[in-house]
């Protein structure tokens, strides 16, 4: 089983960090292919809690090489700052692979992600703060500043000039702000470059000659399905491709080494930032989701929203990502629930004002943001099942929620999270 995709089947937040840890024995890789510090990905070994946010969870594991792909936007500050805090801690950082072909985040990248939303008022996104879109607007403009070039001073100088040109006219002209100044771009890059060198290589060479020896690789998505900047809730949604054929682009590795593609879907559903989210429960049953669950956001430390299963989420998931099969987590969660809503529908309004009824989810986004869910109700379970280690120690109640969520997935689950800690873990067969 050589290449595995691993991807957000929701709006982030499903437990990929402990996903990707539990078959971190089992890997030889493990990179990471879209986003960058913008994400947050918990690991919980024992009584230590690991937040990765630029590197892949499978760094924790010390048979594992990690990989930061070509698709992902580096940040050499945060990155750094990553390496050090789990050096700090013991973990060995030593083999880490970063693209020679990555985008890099430079400081105006985060500069203009806070005035970007400053200026779009109550339209904005809600973004992380870390210039995550600037970087790609940057790369699809094709005046990005790529891995590469941190070593080609020269090269450097022009490739920053070319990116500021039209971004300093415009923080004068339209922000009133004062102009960036290349010199000092130019020499805070140069001063990250030595450190960063020892990490730089061809990963794509790397990944594709490992895959061919028979190692096994895992691609680790960052964010999630319905964050994806083609397929989610656009323009509600991160700058990157998180769904699976984001995995090959952003790798340099062809779909025909894929042999798994794995969604980590939660038991209910979170999102944090703006946009439509049809289950969202503004009341007090949110509020228990939130303080159950500790639904904040491990880069911002933001209460996430929450809201009940979505299975039309999950079933456009599956199809979008071809997904194989589906890892459940924190069903714990929703212990002590007399009932269980599950959304099987939406009630949406037409461009002409009419309502309809639908099963699959709507692509117009003006639609979907006026879609009102429709439930079923499932009974829930009181007895606390963060112990169990096999599907039959669940009771029958939580047996039949589990079922009902793969039926309307249309997806095999194989595997379901009980509770944070890494042997928390209920396969099924
Ligand atoms: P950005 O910063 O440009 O990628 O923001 C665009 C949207 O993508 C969402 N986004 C996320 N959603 C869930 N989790 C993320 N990572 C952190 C976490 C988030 C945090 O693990 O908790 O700490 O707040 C993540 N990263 C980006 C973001 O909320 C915008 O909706
Ligand atoms: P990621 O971005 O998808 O890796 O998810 P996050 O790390 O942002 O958020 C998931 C949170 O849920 C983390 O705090 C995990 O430790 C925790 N978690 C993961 N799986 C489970 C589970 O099955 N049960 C419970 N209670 N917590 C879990
Ligand atoms: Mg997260």
């Amino acid at each position: 089983m050589p290449g595995i995709v691993l991807i957000g089947a929701q709006w982030g937040d499903e437990g990929k960090g402990k996903a990707t840890d539990l078959i971190g024995d089992k890997v030889d890789y493990v990179a990471r292919f879209n986003g960058g510090n913008n994400a947050g990905h918990t690991v919980v070994v024992g009584d230590q809690t690991y937040a990765l946010h630029l590197l892949p969870s499978g760094i924790i594991h010390p048979n594992v090489t990690p990989v930061v792909g070509n698709g992902v936007v580096v940040d050499p500050e945060a990155l750094f700052a990553e390496i050090d805090g789990l050096e700090s801690r013991g973990v060995d950082c030593s083999r880490l692979l970063v693209s020679e072909s990555a985008h890099i985040i430079a400081p105006y990248h985060r500069t203009l992600d806070k005035v970007t939303e400053r200026f779009l008022g109550k339209r904005k996104i809600g973004t992380t703060g870390r210039g995550i879109g600037p970087a790609y607007a940057d790369k699809v403009n094709r005046v990005g500043i790529r891995v590469h070039d941190l070593f080609n001073p020269e090269h450097l100088r022009d490739k920053v000039e070319a990116s500021l040109h039209q971004k300093n006219q415009m923080l004068v002209k339209l922000y009133n702000r004062r102009t960036i100044e290349v010199d000092a771009i130019v020499d805070e890059l140069l001063g990250v470059a030595e450190r960063l060198k020892p990490y730089v290589a061809n990963t794509s060479l790397i990944l594709n000659r490992a895959l061919d020896e028979d190692k096994t690789v895992l691609f680790e998505g960052g964010q999630a399905t319905m964050l994806d900047v083609d397929h989610g809730t656009y323009p509600f949604v991160t700058s990157s491709n998180c769904t699976a054929g984001g995995a090959c682009t952003g790798t340099g590795v062809g779909p025909t080494k894929i042999n798994r593609v794995i969604g980590v879907s939660k038991a209910y559903i979170t999102r944090v930032g703006e946009g439509p989210f049809p289950t969202e429960l503004n009341d007090e049953s949110g509020e228990w989701l939130r303080q159950q669950g500790h639904e904040f956001g491990v880069t911002t430390g933001r209460p996430r929203r929450c809201g009940w299963f979505d299975a039309l989420v999950n079933r456009y998931a599956a199809q979008i990502n071809g997904l194989t099969d589906i890892v459940l987590t924190k069903l714990d969660v929703l212990t002590g629930l007399e009932s269980i809503p599950i959304c099987t529908g939406y009630d949406v309004t037409l461009a002409d004002g009419s309502h309809a009824k639908v099963s699959d989810m709507p692509t117009d986004q003006a639609e979907f943001a006026s879609a009102t869910p429709i439930y079923e109700e499932m009974p829930g379970w009181s007895e606390d099942i963060s112990g169990a280690r096999s599907f039959e120690d669940f009771p029958q109640t939580t047996q039949d929620y589990v079922h009902r969520l793969e039926e309307l997935s249309a997806c095999r689950i194989s595997a379901i999270g009980t509770g944070p800690g890494r042997d928390q873990i209920v396969s099924v067969h």
